[in-house]
């Protein structure tokens, strides 16, 4: 395997998330005395290779109980089967630590006054004091890094935009997720767009979906393009997944990108004035500021 990396140095501290659902979990330790987030997430079966991974000489397996019809087993299958995909991050923010750390949430509606009063001051001063935050982001868009991952590039100032695999995609066509990372860097979220981003906005929904339908021809689920509210990251970009709409969850963040197009087509200030509402997870960096203003009355 290229580029291998010797995880026997990781020292573990902490499991901050666990999903049995999504088979994913997340550990916060240090690797080579350096705080280090390791998220290590399962693969799906591979369908061609299951047969021969079952059938495999080394695969073992032993059962658990019979009740009938029904046999249940514990497998332990060859090597074939056991990929595991790890994202780490080195030295993570306290905000990003916080996004990766499991906690309760609330729901928060957000009026076009909290955004003015609170909201917009918070990201712009998180923007201030993070200023390595978006590195990956221009990292891409310069050409430094994930060349390679790059699926399509409209070099255009205005309404240009990189097509690229998100971090967290495997790979796997029948759960595609990719971001689109405009070239302008004054769009710090959905609340910045008006009409005169619609020539962006089009162009990053016609020719995301166009490319995506080009290069995945075999490719069995609809695409949905959407915006994230909050984003993680307040570089302007649109996210692209196709996966089985029986497996998809869509969350408060999610506004499809037509119809954010549609809704600044009826009012070039829809999203200056709109009301908000998405989850809010009690140990962001959000949540605190606005705990600490008295937006959010402590109970
Ligand atoms: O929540 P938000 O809309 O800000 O989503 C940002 C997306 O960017 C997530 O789906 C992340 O998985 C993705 N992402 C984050 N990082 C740090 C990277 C990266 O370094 N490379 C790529 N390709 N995607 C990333």
């Amino acid at each position: 395997m290229a580029n291998p990396m010797d995880l026997s140095d990781f020292k573990l501290a902490e499991v901050i998330n666990e999903s049995p659902h999504f088979k994913t979990v997340t550990l916060k330790g240090t690797y080579r005395g350096k705080l280090t987030i390791i998220r290590l997430e399962k693969t799906k079966f591979d369908r061609e290779q299951v047969e021969n991974a079952l059938t495999a000489s080394d695969t073992r397996s032993s059962r658990d109980f019979i009740n009938d019809i029904y046999q249940y087993y514990t497998i332990k299958p060859t090597n074939l089967l056991n990929d595991v995909k790890a994202v780490i991050i080195t030295e993570p923010s306290p905000s990003i630590i916080a996004k990766h750390t499991r906690c309760e949430s609330i729901f928060f509606t957000e009026t076009a006054e909290i955004y003015r009063t609170s909201v917009e001051p918070f990201i712009k001063s998180l923007r201030e004091k993070e200023r390595d935050r978006d590195n990956w982001v221009y990292n891409i868009l310069d050409g430094k890094s994930e060349v390679d991952r790059v699926l399509m590039n409209d070099p255009d100032p205005e309404t240009g935009f990189m097509l690229v695999s998100d971090l967290k995609w495997s790979g796997d066509e029948d759960d595609l997720h990719a971001v689109a990372l405009s070239n302008r860097r004054d769009i710090t979220c959905i609340r910045d767009l008006g009409k005169g981003d619609l020539p962006l906005l089009t162009n990053i929904l016609d020719k995301g979906i166009s490319t995506i339908k080009n290069k995945f021809k075999n490719m069995k689920y609809p695409i949905r393009a959407f915006i994230h509210y909050q984003p993680t990251y307040y570089h302007f970009h649109v996210h692209f997944r196709a996966q089985n709409p029986d497996d998809y969850l869509t969350t408060d963040r999610d506004n499809p990108l037509q119809v954010v197009i549609d809704n600044i087509k009826l009012f070039d200030n829809y999203y200056k004035n709109a009301t908000m509402l998405y989850q809010l997870a009690a140990n962001s960096s959000l949540y605190i500021a606005l705990k600490e203003d008295g937006t959010i009355l402590s109970n």
